[in-house]
């Protein structure tokens, strides 16, 4: 088991589209296995490989309190939709300390394969509903900070770059201290 560097927003490598996975093999159950393992640490309830700068299309989430119930979503595709939608204040690992609200359908119906290659159908909602849409986006290239205005999207790209400036800064001190 080993936790993978979550890339952060405004890198490039976030927005590359990824591919389907197409081996299901026991490099693939340790991927995600490392996966999850970096979720929990984080801790967050959803993670695409995208975000670990892996382009196929490979998610988890889990969105219980007990963090027991893990979702793993392997070429997911999205069934249907409903005409309802719901705003729910979304945040990013990508993007960590940023919270706003964004709207998508309230309902879908997805379609993915497990980490062992076998087909599944989910009917989500709530929670559920909002993390399979914002992970999924993450497959395409998108980040959740690409629904708001221009406006707010410039602030929270000026206020990342700051914090990688500090960040950057903070790791040099700590090289000085220990050489
Ligand atoms: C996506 O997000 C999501 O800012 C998953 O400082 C979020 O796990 C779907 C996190 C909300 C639906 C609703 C964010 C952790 C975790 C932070 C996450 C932070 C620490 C985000
Ligand atoms: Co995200």
């Amino acid at each position: 088991m080993s936790l993978l560097n979550i890339l952060r927003y405004p890198d490039p490598r976030l927005h590359k589209v990824a591919k389907p996975v197409t081996v299901f093999d026991a490099r693939l159950k340790q991927f995600v296995a490392d996966m999850a393992e970096t979720m929990y640490e984080a801790p967050g309830i959803g993670l695409a490989a995208s975000q670990v700068d892996v382009h196929e299309q490979i998610i988890v989430i889990d969105i219980s309190d007990t963090r027991s119930d893990l979702r793993v979503f392997i070429n997911p595709e999205i069934l249907w939709v409903s005409d309802e939608k719901q705003i729910y204040d979304e945040g990013c690992l990508s993007v960590p300390g940023v919270y706003d609200g964004v709207e998508r359908p309230a309902r879908i119906k997805a379609r993915a394969l497990d980490a062992d290659g076998k087909p599944f159908e989910v009917d989500a909602d709530g929670l559920l509903a909002v993390c399979v849409q914002h992970e999924m986006d993450h497959l395409k290239g998108k980040v959740f900070v690409e629904y708001l205005s221009p406006l707010k999207r410039n602030r929270i790209k000026a206020k990342m770059l700051k914090e990688e400036r500090e960040l950057k800064r903070e790791k040099q001190r700590e090289q000085v201290a220990v050489r």
